[in-house]
């Protein structure tokens, strides 16, 4: 299962991929961090398309082309913001790769590369997120043949050391 994961430290704008996920608010109207330089690359195109879909609910996914992204879709998933734990987070967090995997699937796209969803401004702790992503993707790649390939891009090097410790199996 281990090499259908990559793990890469990049921006995920530049990724010639199926699908780039963003990591939204609820509105899908664009912010800071990944969803600002996902809509920052893509173009206003991007904006009237989330403008069209109207918003979408925590741990749900909505699907954009990409415009000017070397990507072909963006998944638009909001993930949940980081309340202590106990408001539901890890439940809305697994949908949220769950539903992104999903619309690959349907799709039958061969790759697709997600954030660490809820790490930045949401505060979700990285530890605890990368492993729900880790295991989410995991346990879909075992059961799917869509998508191919998962790409986790992280930002720094130590988130990308975090997923790097997951894949070798260490917090399985
Ligand atoms: N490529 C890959 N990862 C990135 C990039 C990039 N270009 N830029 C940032 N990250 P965040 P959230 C990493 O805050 O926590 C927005 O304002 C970043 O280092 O983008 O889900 C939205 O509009 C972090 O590890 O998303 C929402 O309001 C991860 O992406 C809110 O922030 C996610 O950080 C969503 O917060």
């Amino acid at each position: 299962m281990n090499d259908r994961i990559d793990i890469i430290q990049d921006d995920i704008t530049t990724l010639s991929v199926d699908a780039i996920v963003n990591a939204a608010n609820s509105g899908l109207l664009g912010g800071g961090g990944v969803d600002g330089a996902i809509h920052r690359a893509a173009g206003p195109e991007l904006l009237a398309a989330c403008r069209e879909i109207g918003g979408c609910p925590t741990g749900e996914v909505r699907v954009t082309p990409a415009f000017h992204l070397p990507a072909h879709y963006v998944f638009h998933a909001v993930g949940p913001i980081w309340q202590g734990g106990d408001a539901g987070e890890p439940g809305l967090l697994r949908a949220c790769y769950r539903n992104a995997l999903t619309e690959a699937s349907n799709r039958q796209l061969s790759s697709v590369a997600f954030p660490a969803i809820s790490c930045g401004v949401y505060g979700y702790p990285h530890q605890a997120a990368s492993e729900i992503a880790f295991n989410e993707v995991h346990e879909w790649l075992a059961g799917h043949e869509f998508p191919h390939k998962v790409i986790f891009v992280l930002y720094n090097q130590l988130m990308a050391d975090l997923y790097e410790q997951l894949l070798a199996g260490q917090f399985k």
